[in-house]
């Protein structure tokens, strides 16, 4: 399907990977549904999907995924009486090893990467058979690798993963297909949020161009192509997948 006139859902739009995904469907002249929780940011990912395109359709709803999942889904409906794609992006980052972590942790990001993510697809579901739509599962490079002091991480994106395939399974009969993006690290404010210094992020940035074999960091835009790719009909026949846009991070092994 061409994206234009598509409605589309992107949650966490209010920053990172979200807010170029919501700037990427508006230049494609889909109907951009943008949910986060701050306002502030949200209105400035408004500004510049209006920016890029005057003419975008444009509903924007501050809500938490924990807790307004079928507000979502229903405002979407009332004010465009369809909805062709679910991106499901927001998601919570948190470290610790085993004996540091309470756990609360592990509540606070189930909640959100997996619960939400889960009642959002619930919701959306019956909306996507009618239109023959589909959803695109944020996931990321942990998921698929194993890393020390991320167990809940690693292991709610390898959750959502999974989810991904039964989903797929589930609504394949109905043409409705789901596949997964599988980041690896990408410019965001994910990780200061997890109480990185500005210098210590710039020494993750760097160290990073030894962990990711194209020798660099992704930007969102990059992860956001990903997104168009999978919501449009370039992609008819792939559904369950879990496409890495990680520079090659998830292949090396230590030697
Ligand atoms: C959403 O819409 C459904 C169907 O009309 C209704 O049963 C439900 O109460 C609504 N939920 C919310 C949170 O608006
Ligand atoms: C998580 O990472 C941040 C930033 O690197 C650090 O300040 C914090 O102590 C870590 N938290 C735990 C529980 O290890
Ligand atoms: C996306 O992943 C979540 C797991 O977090 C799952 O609940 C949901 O069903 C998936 N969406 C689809 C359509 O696979
Ligand atoms: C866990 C999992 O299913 N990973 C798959 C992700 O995609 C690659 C490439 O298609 C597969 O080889 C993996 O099995």
């Amino acid at each position: 399907m061409s994206l234009a006139n598509k409605v589309v859902i992107v949650t966490g739009a209010s920053s990172g990977i979200g807010a170029a995904a919501a700037l990427a469907f508006a230049q494609q002249g889909s109907k951009v549904v943008l949910t986060g929780r701050n306002e502030a940011n949200l209105k400035a990912t408004e500004a510049s999907c209006k920016a890029a395109n005057s003419k975008a359709e444009l509903l924007s709803i501050v809500a938490d995924v924990t807790v307004d999942a079928e507000r979502i889904i229903n405002s979407t409906i009332e004010k465009f009486g369809q909805l062709d794609v679910l991106v499901n992006n927001a998601g919570v980052d948190a470290n610790g090893s085993i004996l540091e972590i309470d756990v609360e942790q592990f509540d606070r990001i189930f909640d959100t990467n997996v619960r939400a993510v889960f009642l959002l697809t619930k919701y959306a579901a019956p909306h996507l058979v009618k239109t023959q739509g589909n959803i695109v599962n944020i996931s990321s490079v942990a998921g698929l690798r194993s890393l020390a002091s991320k167990s809940v991480y690693c292991t709610s994106k390898a959750a959502l993963d999974q989810f991904t395939r039964c989903i797929a399974l589930d609504l394949a009969p109905m043409n409705v297909r789901v596949n997964a993006i599988n980041p690896g690290v990408v410019v965001t404010d994910i990780h200061k949020r997890l109480g990185m210094s500005e210098e210590q992020y710039a020494k993750f940035l760097e160290h990073c161009k030894t962990t990711h074999p194209i020798g660099r960091v992704g930007d969102a835009r990059e992860v956001a192509d990903a997104i168009i790719f999978l919501a449009s009909d370039s992609s008819s026949f792939i559904t369950g997948a879990n496409l890495s846009v990680d520079g090659g991070r998830r292949l090396l092994c230590p030697r």
